[in-house]
């Protein structure tokens, strides 16, 4: 299939594009830079230098034999939207090109207005390019969990059915979010809800857990292929941070009571799930949503296990309980739902000791350039 993946130069986007080359699909990549640069503007360091996009396509090509396009632009521009769609007429597209963090949602209002108006922009104009150029196309959009919140009822893949009065309707999960950022997200939805509704487009809406890893199949082939790695309090997702600040020898950052729970999956796991989701379309018509993770943990559980497999490397791993920074119920019920995307045949990689060791024993690599002020700034939600 040709394949556009938007957002190519993500810690996601990168490794799906790479994924789904290897897979015989035709892709195209499209992405502005914007996470490198506010990664600049914040004085936050990736743990190691990244290539651009051209020279990670043309090492991709030398070591696997398969072409990947790029186009540098900003997705929240109709012309530039316009000109990739209607060159490379894509039949699926994987849309992962917002700004990403909920700290930087919650930094400031120049952050905040960033936030929303790259997110909702480029929503809007990729519903306008299938649309336009490509109607028949699949839209395959990166929603979060964190939707739904942290509700006190089971959460179920993206639609509830309930009675009232003696009637019954399907809704969209009552979604509460904790931050900006993720209140794009539900914005997101709502938007793919009502022109799926309107146009009869084909989307899927996959609410990813927080993700951890670098290495992958395609990244086997050469280093300089792995995508860029955050540990800073504003980009850095948890168990990544908690990797790096092992091999740091600074404390294990866990935000208040750790007993936030959320589902968590391997790197591994997010590109066979988006692959799956674009080989396994959604029908005309249909907002097809999958809660994407493989296991849940608590920040508690986490901290626990990277002491753990910490100790074993002969790091010596504290773990401290630092004031929370965010506004999040610190204990609470937790049951999300998963089964859509094993039944489309996803054979999870579980968190385990081994995975633990392959990502330390990498970061150890780099251990003179973390950088200790970045691990914890208290970007305070409130
Ligand atoms: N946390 C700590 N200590 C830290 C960092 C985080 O206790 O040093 C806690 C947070 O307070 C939170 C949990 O760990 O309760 C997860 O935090 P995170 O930073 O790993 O994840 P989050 O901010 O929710 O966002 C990440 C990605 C985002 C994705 C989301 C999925 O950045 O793009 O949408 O995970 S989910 O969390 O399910 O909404």
């Amino acid at each position: 299939m040709r394949i556009l993946v938007l957002g190519g130069d993500g810690y996601l986007g990168w490794p799906t594009a790479m994924h789904l080359s290897a897979h015989a699909h035709e892709v195209a990549v499209a992405d502005n830079y914007l996470r490198r640069r506010l990664c600049r503007e914040e004085q936050v360091n990736f743990l190691y230098e990244v290539p651009d996009l051209d020279e990670r396509a043309a090492l991709w090509q030398s070591v696997s034999g398969h072409r990947i396009a790029v186009h540098i632009g900003d997705l929240s521009q109709w012309d530039f939207v316009a000109k990739v769609f209607e060159k490379f007429g894509p039949q699926a597209i994987v849309h992962y090109a917002e700004q990403p963090a909920a700290p930087y949602s919650m930094l400031h209002r120049k952050a905040a207005t960033l936030t929303l108006h790259n997110n909702l922009s480029v929503t809007a104009n990729v519903i306008f390019a299938v649309r336009e150029f490509c109607p028949d196309a699949h839209i395959v959009k990166l929603g979060t969990m964190g939707e739904y919140g942290t509700p006190n009822i089971d959460i179920e893949e993206g639609w509830l059915e309930v009675e009232h009065k003696g009637r019954q309707h399907k809704f969209l999960y009552p979604r509460q979010a904790g931050s900006l950022y993720h209140t794009t997200k539900i914005m997101d939805t709502d938007l793919l809800w009502f022109y799926v509704r309107t146009w009869a487009l084909r989307v899927t809406d996959l609410m990813q857990g927080p993700v951890y890893g670098l290495f992958t199949d395609e990244t086997e082939k050469n280093e300089r292929l792995l995508p860029f790695f955050n540990y800073d309090e504003i980009f850095g997702t948890v168990l990544n941070r908690f990797v790096v600040q092992a091999v740091a020898g600074y404390p294990l950052t866990v935000y208040g009571k750790g007993g936030q729970t959320r589902g968590y999956l391997n790197i591994k796991d997010t590109l066979n799930c988006v692959r799956l989701s674009v080989e396994n379309p959604a029908d005309h018509g249909e907002l097809r949503i999958f809660n994407q993770f493989t296991e849940t943990f608590s920040v508690n559980d986490l901290a626990a296990r990277v002491q753990e497999t910490g100790s074993e490397l002969g790091l010596n791993v504290d773990i401290q309980h630092v004031e929370n920074p965010r506004l999040e119920a610190e204990a609470h019920y937790y049951n999300p739902r998963h089964t859509g995307l094993l039944d489309l045949g996803l054979s999870p990689h579980y968190l385990s000791e081994d995975v633990l060791v392959e990502m330390m024993e990498y970061v150890i690599k780099y251990k003179d350039q973390i950088k200790h002020d970045q691990i914890y700034r208290k970007v305070k939600w409130a």
